[in-house]
């Protein structure tokens, strides 16, 4: 063979050839057409983490027609108990966040997000999510996480008898007295101006955002003038999924607000 091989060596450089090139010949595994130049930059469909942005820049959200819609994955989740997974079907963008750390019942800002969001139009915001229990079939097990937002005006939950409940430890000013005032501290926990945000519906995604156990009162907030403002969330429940937010005022309804052909919101990294 060798002796062949050294007697024709026209032979042997093909047969070298041929090996060399054999790798590239998959036609499954070769979808780029043999592009010399493929773009190397993500685009936001394949790095949805800080939303799409680089690690240089944050991500800013931003408000239209007194509307927001957040991608909770768009949040930067990097290193935190927050897993980016699409395993419950039906979530939207790239998935959704789930809490796999351990419980925080009394103590928020465990894997904290941060959504910096740009509001062209001040008022009162309603804001809900769209969540998940993630673990088993009970409505009030592994369904809620902690929310804060501290650079607002205000930021309370209200019920739809007037009542009004702030976080305990707020620094934000309260809404002047409303009549008829039961309550002003929610039932169950809430601590350094955290509240803790409930959902009571299993085995299916659900739009609430409720606090005062036992006591559901939804969660507004005032923006009183244009300018950047900081959505804050972090884990609570083990197993608690968030697929993504919207704050909206009283000129669109929640089903409007809430519907599922609504894009997200315009991201701009800065
Ligand atoms: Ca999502």
């Amino acid at each position: 063979m060798i002796a062949k091989i050294l007697k024709y060596p026209i032979y042997f450089f093909l047969f070298s050839f041929l090996i060399a090139c054999s790798g590239d010949d998959d036609p499954v595994n070769d979808e780029t057409g043999g592009d010399p130049n493929p773009d190397p930059t993500p685009t936001p469909d394949t790095n949805p983490n800080n939303g799409g942005c680089d690690n240089a820049t944050t991500a800013v959200f931003i408000e239209k027609d007194g509307l927001l819609t957040v991608e909770s994955e768009n949040g930067n989740f990097s290193g935190s108990s927050w897993k980016l997974t699409q395993d419950i079907a039906d979530s939207s963008g790239e998935g959704y966040l789930i809490w796999d750390g351990d419980d925080a019942f009394n103590k928020p800002g465990n894997g904290l997000l941060t959504y910096k969001i740009r509001i062209a139009n001040p008022g009162t915001y309603r804001f809900i999510w769209r969540s998940y229990i993630g673990i088993g079939t009970n409505g009030t097990e592994h369904n809620d996480s902690w929310l804060r937002i501290p650079d607002a005006k205000h930021f309370y939950g209200k019920k739809g008898n007037g009542n009004i409940v702030y976080p305990n430890d707020t620094t934000l000013d309260p809404i002047a007295e409303s009549a008829g005032q039961q309550n002003t501290s929610p039932n169950g926990s809430s601590k350094e101006g955290w509240f803790k945000i409930y959902m009571n519906k299993a085995s299916t995604w659900h739009w609430q955002s409720s606090t005062s156990d036992n006591d559901a009162h939804d969660i507004f907030v005032v923006f009183d003038t244009p300018g950047d403002y900081t959505i804050e969330i972090s884990g609570r429940s083990k197993g608690h999924a968030i697929d993504k937010f919207v704050l909206f005022t009283e000129t669109t309804t929640q089903n409007d607000a809430t519907k599922d052909d609504n894009v997200k919101s315009e991201i701009k990294c800065e």
